[in-house]
């Protein structure tokens, strides 16, 4: 038997200056995410929406950070909503939600691989590297550095919670960069990031860069977190996120990298992130997204040989 799906809604906005993402996990619901899912034979239980108290400003050298205070708070709350989750053997799918999120169930499903001695990897598909750290930040938009907190590279002391288990730069693999700041890009090559940028994509396609990376996986006995930023997607197809990139992955060259991960059987985890449905057509984004994850589950064109 699967295990059963749990899917929790991260409202989260305070990550970004553009409003609107805190309807993200509404507007997967409105989609059909949950029905989509049983259709496919799977047990699915939504676990509604995560919040945060009210929190008080922090303030930081750098004047251009927000909602600190925030980040922290939603940081410990998804934290553990992970771990548990894991915990309790389901696998969950955080609906954002702003990318600030990643900060909290990334530490969590880290923390809880750990204790159960797996190696855990990461697939961020995404524009951005989201490396920045409080320091190297220039908006002040803190989704923009959650994988600089998971991973250990940058110090976010006493903002966010002591990271307990770092992903290793090397088990982050990121695909569809096109908008790197000059920091993150110094940043990720010192760290060891494996990061595909569109032209890598243009060049070889998403085939062989991913499986390499899946071979690495399963060589490892790993887990795999999927993080996906709708940013990730051509804004022609994905016009619903508040920072739209020119020159994203296609609609088959997403399903494709869905398809491939459900054959690879080793997603144990996932986010949704930067959906904002204030920005979106007619729902356009909210159910291609939704379509996407049918896909990641096993929805295909046509049976297959095995
Ligand atoms: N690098 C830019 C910044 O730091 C943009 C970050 C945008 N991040 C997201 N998530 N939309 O990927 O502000
Ligand atoms: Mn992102
Ligand atoms: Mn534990
Ligand atoms: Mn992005």
């Amino acid at each position: 038997m699967a295990k059963p799906i749990l899917l929790y809604g991260a409202p989260v906005q305070e990550g970004s200056r553009v409003r609107g993402c805190l309807m993200g996990p509404d507007a997967y619901r409105t989609a059909n995410l949950a029905q989509m899912l049983e259709t496919l034979g799977y047990e699915v239980e939504d676990h509604g929406n995560l919040s945060i108290e009210e929190q008080k400003p922090l303030s930081h050298p750098n004047t251009q950070l927000h909602h600190l205070a925030e980040y922290g708070a939603w940081t410990r709350v998804l934290c553990e909503a992970a771990h548990t989750a894991l915990a309790i053997g389901g696998l969950p799918i955080f609906l954002g939600g702003d990318h600030s999120m990643a900060a909290g169930t990334i530490s969590g499903i880290a923390q809880q691989a750990a204790d159960a001695r797996q190696e855990q990897f990461v697939l961020w598909l995404d524009a951005h590297p989201d490396f920045h750290s409080l320091e190297s930040s220039e908006t002040g938009n803190l989704h923009g550095t959650p994988t600089a907190y998971f991973t250990g590279h940058a110090s976010f002391t006493p903002y966010l919670p002591a990271l307990k288990a770092p992903i290793k730069p090397g088990n982050l693999c990121m695909m569809g960069l096109r908008s790197v700041d000059p920091a993150e890009r110094t940043a990720l090559a010192e760290a060891g990031v494996v990061a595909h940028d569109m032209r890598s994509i243009d060049e070889h396609g998403i085939i062989a860069p991913l499986r390499t990376f899946l071979d690495r996986v399963k060589e490892a006995n790993g887990r795999l977190h999927l993080s996906f930023d709708v940013d990730f997607l051509d804004p022609g197809i994905a016009p619903a996120v508040g920072t739209t990139v020119p020159g994203g992955a296609t609609f088959r060259e997403a399903h494709l990298i869905m398809e491939m991960l459900h054959d690879s059987n080793l997603v144990t985890s996932i986010d949704l992130v930067e959906l904002n449905p204030f920005l979106d057509e007619r729902g356009k984004t909210a159910r291609l997204m939704v379509d996407l994850v049918g896909s990641l589950f096993g929805k295909r064109i046509l049976d297959r040989p095995t």
